[in-house]
């Protein structure tokens, strides 16, 4: 063999495990379990990079096999769903189960002590007060008060829903009742136990007439606000990235969310608002004073659609980038495949001042040019345009809205009932109900959570004791 030969043998093999697979993976198989609220680690191709299990090397074999090794990401990610698609019907581990069946099952393809379970009548433990593995209504009865409204019902309330000849009828008027409760909408209730790790309070920082801190720097509260009006009573689940409109509270037993055009302490001029993610607070705490605000752009990707960047997830990475106008050496190779997404990402929001003076949480038309012109030499040249899950967008509210629209944000909203009502993620036999649950709240339910939640009352996920 020439050397020639010999070495364009071995280049498959010296290529790293490619960052955008896991999210072209999943835009090829948004069902999968293995791409439910995550996306699929490298030891799903590879035993350990670069080497490839024997479903990585199956999907390598039918990777344009005729072109020059290494692929660029580009030509990598163009090439790598046909290559899933011819690797589908083998099996690949040979454990009996072809791997598009595995991917399905969420099982793994490219190891063989891992297979689908048969499919079988459920053998849980025998449960004398419930029908165990059946949806049982007097135990759904007894959950949806708990889950929902914070306390179980008497006795009498549970004899009386068990002779009623109209169950399901019943429930659903229990939910809606108690979606209106304080334990659900109000002040520190559950919805705003969903709110915390998109908003991440710090009590010391937060401004207004409620528990000031210490250094008010943005009232927060604004943001559960918002996200709250955005889950409750039909409305769409969208808002909370796309207003261009504040929610106020007031009261308890009923705690009322209204709406309003405008609000002391929000800085950001309605044509320039996209829900909370340009908030006070989110400016101040993500932004606070990075002239790109990259951590601020990673934050809205991670809280609304569930994508990571620190753990590799929702990379699309954008030819000839990162530029790094701000000279922070992204351009390193170690850098370079997140930065190749997250720079494109975080400039659309240039022009959104955090903490710098002067007007802080505010847009700043040229706020690079007459707050960071210092910083770097290129640094200007920050263009407003970006990237977000590979689509352009001119601006941060064209961010929000690509964002808002996509599966991601919704399989990510009905995500955190799903763990808050469940306990944890979908399970592979779990995952045909929550896929639904999704695609329906996008495509049949307007967004509205109220209609998801009483969809995902009768699943048999969570009615099964
Ligand atoms: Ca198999
Ligand atoms: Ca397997």
């Amino acid at each position: 063999m020439r050397l020639g030969t010999l070495v364009l043998a071995l280049l498959p093999a010296l290529a790293l495990a490619k960052p955008p697979a896991p999210g072209v993976f999943c835009t090829k198989y948004p069902t999968a379990p293995v791409c439910t609220g995550g996306q699929p680690a490298c030891t799903y191709c590879h035993s350990s990079p670069p080497t490839r299990n024997a479903y990585g090397a199956k999907v390598e074999t039918a990777l344009v096999p005729t072109a020059p090794r290494p692929l660029s990401d580009g030509d990598f990610s163009m090439a790598l769903p046909a290559a899933l698609g011819a690797a589908e019907s083998a099996d690949s581990d040979g454990d009996g189960y072809s791997n598009l069946l595995e991917i399905q099952r969420g099982t793994f393809p490219g190891d063989p002590r891992s297979f689908p379970a048969p499919l079988g009548p459920c053998d849980g433990p025998k449960n004398p007060g419930y029908a165990v593995c059946t949806v049982d209504n007097r135990y759904l009865f007894r959950k949806v008060q708990l889950d929902f409204c914070g306390f179980s019902p008497t006795y009498d309330a549970l004899e009386a829903f068990a002779k009623s000849s109209d169950q399901t009828a019943r429930l659903d008027a229990l939910l809606d009742t108690c979606l209106k409760s304080d334990f659900w909408r109000g002040k520190n209730g559950q919805v705003w136990e969903l709110a915390h790790k998109k908003i991440r309070p710090v009590g010391t920082l937060k401004s207004g007439s409620e528990e000031k801190g210490l250094v008010p720097l943005a009232d927060y509260y604004d943001d559960y606000a918002l996200y709250t009006w955005s889950q409750i009573d039909d409305h769409d689940a969208r808002d909370v990235l796309t207003a261009d409109f504040f929610v106020t509270r007031a009261g308890t037993g009923p705690t009322v969310y209204s709406k309003v055009a405008n609000r002391a302490g929000q800085g950001v001029d309605q044509a320039h608002r996209a829900g909370n993610l340009s908030s006070a607070w989110s400016l101040a705490y993500f932004v606070m004073f990075t002239a790109l605000p990259r951590n601020a752009a990673a934050q809205g990707y991670r809280a609304y659609l569930g994508l990571d960047i620190a753990k590799q997830e929702g990379l699309y990475p954008i030819p000839n980038e990162p530029k790094d106008y701000d000279a922070k050496g992204v351009q390193g190779a170690l850098c370079s495949q997140c930065h190749a997404t997250l720079d494109p990402l975080s400039y659309p929001f240039r022009n959104y001042n955090g903490l710098t003076n002067p007007n802080p949480e505010q847009y700043v038309p040229n706020r690079i040019e007459t707050q960071f012109a210092g910083l770097a030499p290129n640094i200007s040249q920050i263009p407003e345009k970006g990237y977000i899950l590979g689509q352009p967008v001119n601006d941060l509210k064209g961010w929000a809205r690509v964002a808002a629209d996509s599966d991601a944000f919704a399989a990510n909203t009905v995500m955190d009932y799903w763990k808050l009502l469940m306990g944890g993620p979908p399970t592979p036999d779990q995952n045909d109900e929550f896929v639904k649950l999704w695609k329906r709240l996008k495509n049949e339910n307007t967004y509205s959570v109220q209609k998801m939640l009483h969809e995902l009352i009768h699943t048999e996920a969570y009615g099964a004791p």
